[in-house]
C-alpha cells in the first residue's frame, strides 16, 4: 500500500477517526506552511487525535523530525517524499481585513467599541461546559451576518448553550431585535448579561439558566424567528443544541445558526450531522462559512486531553481552533425534535479532544 493510505489507515485502527490518503496530504501541506503543531492542525482541518498521530507516525518513520524549539519539520527523507507526492501548501488570500469572513465587524465602530468595552470582564472558559470563547471580531460579525440574512430586525431570538461568546449581549445591544431570550447552563455568563441588560435599560432582552440536555416546556416551542447556538461536537449535544433550537422556531422560512467545527469531529461525521438536518429535522443548509469562529485560546488547555496527546509539550500562542458557521432554514414539514438526553457521551467522544 502506498504511504498515505498506510498512514491513514494505520492512524484510524489506532484512534478510531475515519481518514482517507488525502487528509495526511493535508497534513503535509499544512506542514509546509507552518511548523506549529497547533497551526498544522488549524490547516489540517483534522481532529487532533487523528493529526497528533499522524504526526508521530512519520517522526518514526524518520520523515518529520521536532526541533528544539518544538518546530514540526520535515527530514531529508520527509523533502524528497512531499517532491515525489507532488504536494504543495495552500495558498493563503484571506481578506485580512473582515479576517475571511465576508461580512466587516468594523463597518459600525461604536456597535464593536461598545461590544469590546461590555466584554471585557467576561467570566473566563471554564472546562465543565467545554468553553472556549469567540474573539469578539467574531461575536460581531455573527450579528453583522443575522442582519444581513433579515434575521435580526424585528425578530424573536433565542441564544442558547453558547454564552460564553456573548452572542445573546450582542444581539440585545443592537436594539433592533424583538425580544432576545438568552438560556446557558453556567449562571456566572447569565447573571453577567442581567446585569449589563439592567445597567442598560435593555427591557426585551433576558437570560436565564437552562440545561439543554433537558427538553424544552411546551410555551418553548414554536416561539422564535431564530435560534443561535454553538454546541460541542457530539452526537448527543448537536441534538441537544440544535434539534432543540429547530423545535422552537415558529413556521418554515425561520432560521439557525450554530458552529460546527473540525478540530473536534471529522468530515465524515459533519456528513452524519449534515444528514441530520436535511432528513430527520427537515431543513435546508443555506449557508457554512468555513473558519468564521476564531477562538480564544482556553486556560485549561494543559489539563486537556488534546495537550496530552500533541507531539509537542508547547501550548498554543496563536489562534488555532476554528469552526464553519451554518445557517439552516426550516423547510414545510419540518419535525420539532425535542426528547430528553440519556446519552453521557455529551462532551467528549474519540474525535473531540480540547474538553
Ligand atoms: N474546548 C474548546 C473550546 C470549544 C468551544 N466550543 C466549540 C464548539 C464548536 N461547535
Amino acid at each position: 500500500m502506498e504511504l498515505l493510505s498506510h498512514v491513514a489507515q494505520e492512524v484510524q485502527n489506532q484512534t478510531g477517526i475515519r481518514l482517507h490518503r488525502r487528509n495526511v496530504e493535508r497534513v503535509f501541506s499544512a506542514i509546509l506552511r507552518t511548523g506549529d503543531f497547533w497551526k498544522i492542525v488549524d490547516f489540517s482541518d483534522l481532529p487532533v487525535p487523528a493529526v497528533a498521530a499522524i504526526v508521530k507516525k512519520l517522526i518514526s518513520e524518520n520523515i518529520l523530525f521536532v526541533d528544539e524549539e518544538e518546530n514540526i519539520l520535515l527530514t531529508q527523507k520527509g523533502y524528497d517524499l512531499v517532491r515525489e507526492l507532488g504536494i504543495k501548501p495552500a495558498g493563503n488570500f484571506l481578506c485580512v481585513a473582515c479576517e475571511g469572513r465576508g461580512y466587516p465587524f468594523y463597518a459600525d465602530k461604536e456597535f464593536y467599541r461598545t461590544f469590546i468595552e461590555l466584554a471585557k470582564d467576561r467570566p473566563s472558559a471554564i472546562r465543565d461546559y467545554d468553553q472556549g470563547s469567540v474573539t469578539p471580531e467574531t461575536t460581531v460579525s455573527r450579528v453583522l451576518f443575522m442582519d444581513v440574512r433579515g434575521d435580526l430586525r424585528g425578530r424573536d431570538i433565542l441564544v442558547m448553550g453558547a454564552e460564553d461568546d456573548l452572542t445573546g449581549l450582542a444581539v440585545a445591544l443592537t436594539r433592533k431585535a424583538k425580544s432576545v431570550l438568552i438560556l446557558d447552563i453556567d449562571k456566572r455568563l447569565i447573571d453577567y448579561d442581567n446585569k449589563i441588560f439592567k445597567e442598560l435599560g435593555i427591557e426585551n432582552a433576558q437570560a436565564k439558566v437552562w440545561d439543554l440536555r433537558k427538553p424544552f416546556p411546551e410555551d418553548m416551542l414554536a416561539r422564535f424567528d431564530v435560534f443561535v447556538t454553538d454546541p460541542p461536537e457530539t452526537f448527543a449535544a448537536f441534538k441537544a443544541f440544535i434539534g432543540r433550537g429547530i423545535a422552537t422556531l415558529k413556521e418554515s422560512g425561520c432560521a439557525g445558526y450554530f458552529g460546527l467545527t473540525l478540530r473536534d469531529s471529522s468530515i465524515f461525521r459533519w456528513k452524519e450531522f449534515q444528514q441530520i438536518l436535511l432528513t430527520d429535522y427537515g431543513t435546508v443548509i443555506t449557508d457554512i462559512i468555513q473558519n468564521f469562529n476564531h477562538y480564544m485560546n482556553w486556560e485549561y488547555h494543559p489539563q486537556t486531553k488534546a495537550a496530552q496527546i500533541a507531539p509537542v509539550k508547547k501550548n498554543p500562542t496563536d489562534i488555532w481552533y476554528r469552526s464553519a458557521w451554518y445557517r439552516v432554514e426550516t423547510l414545510p414539514g419540518f419535525k420539532r425534535w425535542n426528547e430528553p438526553i440519556s446519552d453521557e457521551v455529551f462532551y467528549l467522544d474519540e474525535e473531540g479532544s480540547t474538553t
